[in-house]
């Protein structure tokens, strides 16, 4: 179930109906065409490791916690130490993703994530939440490092209400930002936390170890499958006619416009004026 797109033909009507229904009780809901990153349903980190970032970290497989769909229990589970006097602030964490995937067909990265109650809080405005998570993708060669989405400056904000309970998170793909290449092909793709603000007399940012779980990662697939709309055909050039009208008959067609008098119409001036095809 993991790393490919969840197939459903063995589905009998009446068991997907029911497996939809739950999943869409749970705010999960997928189709065959959404792309499951990890429901970390098989015992593995699913391809999950540290990259970039100098605060120390474990991440490992939790069967102990689930968001499901998935075949079995199981999440991933980040453990950070982050302290703001000693500059631990940042820890990114990457996954390949092969073949490459085309990002532009697909609309929003769903993911959820519960955090550990005993876990530092962010002060001051912080509000007590856990902070950002950074979407961000690469190609496959690694380069091309680049955000995924605008929404909250980039990231997902990851609030209090998250602290003790699951909370699912839809995140907008940003189908124009600069980065088309990279989401034409995106092969690495990878979570960002910083948690530099303040300074250590006065921290905002995390001053101690985080501990959160993340689940059920997939991208939603664009259903909007209506064309592109036609393209707009030009009727030539714009002419202005000197006023025919009293000495021809609608019905008659201008042999220098090539339409109908009856088609004419008037320029912003007033003057009687038509199409002329090129
Ligand atoms: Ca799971």
């Amino acid at each position: 179930m993991t790393l490919n797109k969840k197939q459903f033909a063995w589905f009998r009507p009446a068991v997907a109906a029911l497996a939809f229904t739950w999943a869409a009780c749970q705010g999960q809901a997928q189709t065959a065409n959404d792309y499951i990153v990890n429901q970390f349903d098989n015992g593995t980190t699913g391809g999950w490791a540290g990259n970039y970032g100098n605060a120390p970290y474990t991440i490992e497989f939790d069967p102990n916690e689930d968001r499901g769909p998935g075949l079995s229990p199981g999440a991933l589970k980040v453990t950070i130490n982050f302290s703001i006097c000693s500059n631990n602030i940042q820890r990114d964490w990457e996954r390949s993703i092969s073949p490459a995937l085309d990002l532009t067909k697909y609309t929003k990265l769903h993911f959820s994530v519960k955090v550990d109650p005993s876990s530092s809080h962010l002060s001051d405005w912080g509000g007590g939440a856990l902070g950002n998570l950074r979407p961000h993708i690469r190609k496959s060669d690694w380069s091309g490092d680049s955000n995924l989405g605008s929404d909250g400056g980039g990231a997902q904000w990851v609030g209090t209400d998250a602290y003790g309970q699951w909370v699912d998170y839809a995140y907008n793909i940003d189908q124009t930002l600069a980065n088309l290449p990279v989401r034409q092909a995106m092969g690495v793709w990878g979570f960002d936390m910083w948690s530099g603000w303040g300074n250590c007399a006065a921290p905002i940012g995390h001053t101690n170890t985080v501990t959160f779980w993340i689940d059920n990662i997939w991208f939603e697939f664009n259903t909007n499958t209506a064309p592109p709309p036609p393209p707009v055909l030009s009727r030539g050039i714009r002419r202005i006619i000197p006023r025919l009208r009293d000495d021809r008959s609608l019905g008659a067609v201008d042999s220098l416009c090539r339409v109908p008098l009856h088609e004419h119409s008037s320029d912003d001036e007033g003057r009687d004026s038509c199409w002329w095809p090129r």
